[in-house]
């Protein structure tokens, strides 16, 4: 990756970054010989998706990426992360690559690296192929050979000029959401199946990494992106601490022990073996899949995970912050309650505590010793366009400012971050929340699709060409 940081705190070549995927910006969802994703059909079923809204427009980066390029290198990004379509590059899921989504792509990365902007791309951020679905979807084993097979077509027509890869993005959500709570694609609503979902990610991204480095050059940097949860008891109760590990094992331990130490742990097996059979789940050499070596870990963070047990909740509010459902998305935990950290919230009702972001890097960077990236952090807040037509968010600037210093905090503790992708670049499609939530620095009017950059971007900039916080 390439930068020019020299603020002490931020080391040379760190990555100043933002974020995209593809179903929230792209729209063009039936051209070019694009076919439908889990996406388009959940959000046109009606009551899925807030005020009916598609990602069918989205915010059709797909026709207007050379401005969206151009902005990028306005604010002075140095990397930009973004998923490919696999529906678009794959239409049917397997078989031969489409052209035409080829080019698209290949024309996005030329605009970047025109622009000295470092193309990070994701390889799955939620976009299903439908027909991958209808055979099974994450709950069948064959997807995550599917997946290895589109990573490598992918890897052969944009290696020679993409060099940093991420497999999965949220594997978290994609399960445990899609599958489990149905208030994400697919929409469906079985824990065993969530848990199948959660292995053939993982199995989807071992493959996927042992597939891109048959094609990818040695020097290539593979990444997985996780949402992994800072986890904190809000008691030291004994079952609230029961209550903090069994999140932490379904939470995040279901991805990064097969991922970093080849197993799954004896506690999560116990908690969900009255859901799956894992000795048939797991075949053998799929640990040894998972945990081939990867480059870089990607964190994506938004606020703490405050829990307790359910009967130590009292009238307390809870809330899990992933949206509202008769379903647990929590295989195991479905006793847990979930607490607001503090009520300063965004507009997702997410509380903000930047320490959490801190925290994490410090112990994954401990616990794993992996080289770690921020792929996602930011918040949506109501930002209102002023007469004058700016748009001035300073609750999203004090957000990413406090956030950053957390990344600052954790480099100066030891942590090796090499780079910052804020969450979003743009407005865009805020999955079942539809347009309602912006976590932009670019304001668009869904209207007229007309790019604003935010106060917040000018903030970002200033940073950027500093190399760090004043
Ligand atoms: O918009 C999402 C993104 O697609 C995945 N991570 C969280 C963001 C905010 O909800």
């Amino acid at each position: 990756m390439t930068t020019g940081s020299n603020h002490p705190s931020f080391p040379r070549g760190f990555a100043w970054g933002a974020a995209t995927a593809a179903y929230q910006i792209e729209g063009a969802v039936a051209e070019d010989g694009r076919t439908p994703s889990i996406w388009d059909t959940f959000s046109h079923v009606p009551g899925k998706v807030a005020n009916g809204d598609t990602g069918d427009t989205a915010i059709d980066h797909y026709h207007r990426f050379r401005e969206d390029v151009r902005t990028m290198a306005e604010i002075g990004l140095t990397a930009y992360r973004f998923s490919l379509s696999w529906s678009r590059l794959r239409p049917t899921g397997r078989g031969p690559a489409n052209e035409r989504a080829l080019d698209f792509y290949r024309a996005l990365v030329d605009e970047l690296l025109d622009h000295g902007i470092t193309p990070v791309a994701t390889l799955y951020h939620w976009d299903l192929p439908q027909e991958l679905e209808d055979e099974g979807g994450w709950a069948d084993r064959d997807t995550a050979y599917h997946f290895a097979d589109y990573a490598a077509l992918a890897a052969r027509a944009l290696g020679d000029r993409v060099s940093t890869w991420t497999t999965l993005n949220e594997p978290w959500c994609s399960a445990f959401l899609g599958y489990g709570s149905g208030v994400h694609a697919p929409g469906r609503t079985d824990p065993a199946d969530a848990l199948r979902a959660a292995h053939h990610l993982n199995l989807g991204h071992g493959l996927a990494v042992g597939a891109l480095r048959e094609v990818l050059p040695t020097d290539a940097q593979l990444a997985v992106s996780l949402n992994l949860h800072a986890v904190r008891p809000r008691t030291t109760h004994p079952d609230d601490l029961e209550a903090a590990r069994r999140i932490e094992a379904v939470g995040n331990r279901i991805f990064t022990s097969p991922l970093f130490k080849g197993r799954y742990d004896d506690d999560l097996l116990a908690d969900t073996a009255h859901l799956v059979k894992w000795d048939a789940l797991v075949h053998a050499g799929d640990l040894a899949e998972i945990s081939r070596p990867i480059d870089l870990l990607g964190l994506n963070y938004y606020n703490p995970t405050v829990v307790s047990s359910a009967a130590n909740a009292g009238d307390l509010p809870r809330n899990d912050g992933h949206g509202a459902s008769a379903h647990s998305p929590w295989p195991g935990a479905e006793d847990v309650a979930f607490h607001l950290a503090n009520d300063r919230l965004t507009a997702m009702g997410w509380p903000i505590d930047p320490t959490g972001l801190s925290d994490s890097l410090l112990s994954l960077y401990r616990e794993f010793g992996v080289p770690l990236l921020v792929t996602e952090n930011g918040a949506a807040f109501e930002d209102t366009v002023a007469p004058d037509g700016t748009v001035h968010d300073p609750e999203r600037t004090a957000y990413l400012h406090d956030h950053l210093a957390a990344v600052s905090d954790a480099i100066a503790g030891g942590a090796d971050v090499r780079g910052y992708f804020l969450w979003s670049l743009m407005d865009n499609f805020e999955w079942a929340y539809g347009y309602e939530k912006r976590f932009g620095i670019v304001h668009v009017d869904y209207d007229t699709l007309v790019r604003t950059p935010k106060t917040s971007a000018r903030w970002y900039s200033d940073v950027i060409r500093r190399g760090g916080l004043a």
